[in-house]
């Protein structure tokens, strides 16, 4: 990997990959639809609107690598979704097609899958229950990364990320946290590992509580050094009480309760 590129890079995620990948490859190219500080030794800094296909094509030319975090990154109406998440998501995909790009790690996430109970142990092999419009657009992603995998050759890891930062917030995040070394663990496998053709996995830490099976990550040589569990006393302290029943059964928590409208649970 000679060039590789960040979407989104002046998010949350973004701007802790660009410190940590600082140096990894040779040339970190750094696109956002915002504005983002100059470019330092290595870096080149770019600004596209992901739905602008004439853009993208230019963003991802010479590229060999791609880390897809732009778009919305949470619930949204439905033509903000469609817009970034949807038209965008496609755009980089396909102009990565045109361009020979032949790596991309995609930023899925935990709302893919948010209707699945807590109660239920989930793997990567899992059909996608998402709970919202965002979590609509990244399964959407994985079928999508699925599609130029088989057609087009690109190698993907879909990271299926729970919730990053340098630390848990709430009782919900405790079983889904990954860290900042952690996520950057995952995105060099999927940038550097060999074998790598379709493959979805958990971006999470190694949570005592976590409510996945992230088997599919180990394989492929993820080890995380991180968990959630020296936080929990002091996070299930500041726990405000009465939380929504909805939202404590599903994994997705507050994105299942937005507009919920079923007389029963499904389950
Ligand atoms: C996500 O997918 C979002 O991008 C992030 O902002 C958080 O809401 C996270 O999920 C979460 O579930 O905590």
């Amino acid at each position: 990997m000679q060039r590789v590129l960040i979407t989104g890079a002046g998010g949350g995620i973004g701007s802790s990959l660009r410190e940590t990948l600082r140096g990894v490859y040779p040339i970190l190219r750094l696109s956002d639809r915002i504005p983002l500080a100059p470019a330092r030794g290595g870096e080149e800094i770019d600004q596209t609107e992901i739905s602008d296909m004439a853009a993208v094509e230019r963003m991802v030319d010479s590229v060999d690598g791609i880390v897809h975090l732009g778009g919305n990154s949470g619930e949204a109406p439905w033509p903000v979704i469609l817009q970034s998440n949807i038209v965008g998501l496609y755009n980089v995909f396909e102009a990565a097609r045109r361009a020979g790009v032949k790596r991309i790690v995609m930023a899925t996430s935990n709302h893919a899958v948010g209707f699945y109970p807590r109660g239920e142990t989930i793997d990567h092999r899992v059909v996608p229950r998402p709970d919202s419009r965002y979590g609509v657009s990244k399964a959407f992603s994985e079928s999508l990364a699925s599609l130029y995998a088989d057609k087009h050759g690109i190698g993907f890891l879909c990271v299926r990320i729970g919730n990053f930062g340098t630390r848990p917030i709430d009782k919900r995040r405790l079983s889904i946290w990954i860290s900042p070394r952690d996520l950057t663990q995952l995105v060099r496998i999927g940038l550097e590992h060999p074998e790598i053709r379709y493959e979805i996995v958990y971006g999470v830490s190694n949570n005592r509580r976590s409510w996945y099976d992230n088997s599919n990550a180990d394989r492929l040589g993820y080890r995380p050094q991180d968990d959630s569990e020296p936080y929990a006393e002091a996070v299930l302290a500041a726990e405000p009480p009465g939380a929504d029943p909805i939202a404590e059964h599903y994994q997705g928590g507050t994105f299942c309760v937005a507009e919920y409208t079923a007389k029963t649970r499904r389950d």
